[in-house]
């Protein structure tokens, strides 16, 4: 949709150390970003600073650095790892002659690219407009095809600026509108599971944790699960069978999180994400063979809280086992593991090959027969809910 990332575009990754924790001295998060949304990285390249600097964010010295490298390593995008301001993103395609992109745009393109649902579509576009409407005017490209041919314009003066700018906020306004319809449903929805009584498990976690492929292995489905960075922007439901006494579940894998997701989408998708938020149990996947799965771990617990999710009772699920090394194998298949002081269940599995899958079967079918059989002696579906969080000091 964006005119600006033409496929297999090369880029040059830039990341400025700051002295924050979480910073990537790889870049690997931002070559898959770039990668999945259609972009080639060939070099990349870091710096440390105290702070950004107002105008050119790297400083003016580093930006030559990296117009240098940009020009020997023949790249025609500069990717940036960190958020850039309005002005520092316009200085610095003006210094290096090159259009630049931060990581927001990354994610957002890639969002916009994957969206398939109307809802979906409808989230993206909402969180499209509200970046677009604080960037300059070229960017706009997608919004005058939509307009269609009314009016000629010439080059972007003020009164053109001050169009767009009304357009894009009518459009913002619309996209609200519809969303709220959307939400309207998807609570008239809701209502009728809880009256169905049925048990919720949402699946979250860190983008590429592998939900997708553990929500396949469990209920049998086909969802698209790639080595992809938000493969799935769509909230899916399907029923788990748990063997003896016909009990089920209803299982829904969800969108992932990632560091800095743009505000916007977390705002957007807060019609998707508030299945989380009204499950009976999340199963919080992990990707246990990366190497930075416990700031992964926190960046899902922030996004938890921010779209109220974070008292819904927890299961952490280390995935990937099948790819640690063996002085990294777990010796049990199931142990407490303590996040902020509260023992949370966790059981290890390979959602490729299967391993640790019946354990997590058995689980949750003891646990549905907990709830089910708590809730036939008191019939309000929400006093149930209240009743499960009291579960927790059972540990
Ligand atoms: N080695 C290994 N790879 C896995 C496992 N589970 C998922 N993957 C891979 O991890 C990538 C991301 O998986 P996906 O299910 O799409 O992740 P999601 O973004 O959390 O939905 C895919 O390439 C999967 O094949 C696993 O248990 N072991
Ligand atoms: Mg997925």
């Amino acid at each position: 949709m964006n005119n600006d990332l033409v496929v297999t575009t090369p880029a040059l990754l830039v990341g400025v150390d700051f002295g924050l924790p979480h910073f990537d001295a790889e870049l690997d998060e931002l070559g898959q970003l770039a990668l999945t949304a259609g972009l080639r990285p060939i070099a990349k390249m870091t710096c440390k600073r105290k702070a950004p600097d107002a105008a050119l964010f790297v400083g003016s010295g580093k930006a030559d650095e990296i117009k240098f490298m940009a020009e020997q390593m023949g790249a025609k995008e500069v990717l940036f790892d960190q958020s850039l301001s309005p002005a520092q993103q316009r200085n610095l395609e003006r210094h290096l002659g090159l259009p630049v992109n931060d990581r927001t745009l990354l994610i957002l393109e890639i969002f916009a690219q994957r969206a398939r649902s109307h809802d979906g579509k409808l989230q993206v576009e909402l969180a499209r407009l509200q970046y677009l409407s604080t960037r300059l005017v070229r960017r706009w490209s997608h919004l005058e095809r939509q307009r269609g041919g009314i009016g000629t314009r010439g080059g972007p003066g003020e009164t053109q600026i001050e169009l767009d700018r009304r357009m894009i906020n009518d459009a913002i306004k619309r996209t609200k509108e519809r969303l709220v319809k959307v939400k309207k449903q998807r609570s008239t929805q809701r209502r009728q599971r809880d009256r169905r009584n049925s048990f919720n498990v949402s699946l979250v976690g860190y983008t590429n944790a592998g939900k997708t492929t553990l929500f396949n292995a469990l209920v049998k489905a086909r969802a698209y699960a790639a080595d992809q960075l938000f493969a799935t922007l769509d909230t899916t439901t399907r029923q788990l069978y748990l063997g003896e006494g016909g009990r089920s579940a209803s299982v829904s894998d969800t969108v992932g999180f990632i560091r800095d997701l743009p505000h916007g989408l977390i705002d957007a998708f807060q019609a998707t994400l508030q299945e989380a938020a009204d499950a009976d149990l999340l199963m919080h996947v992990v990707d246990a063979s990366n190497p930075s799965f416990p700031e992964q771990m926190d960046e899902v617990k922030r996004v938890l809280g921010e779209i109220g999710a974070d008292k819904v009772p927890q299961w952490l699920i280390f995935n990937k086992i099948d790819s640690l090394p063996p002085e990294r194998q777990p010796l049990e298949l199931f142990d407490l593991f303590e996040v902020d002081g509260l023992p949370l269940k966790r059981v290890f599995v390979s959602a490729q090959s299967g391993q640790g899958l019946a354990k997590l079967r058995q689980m949750l079918a003891e646990e549905v027969a907990r709830t089910v059989s708590s809730s036939e002696a008191i019939s309000d579906p929400r006093f149930d809910l209240d009743n499960f969080g009291e579960n927790q000091h059972d540990f």
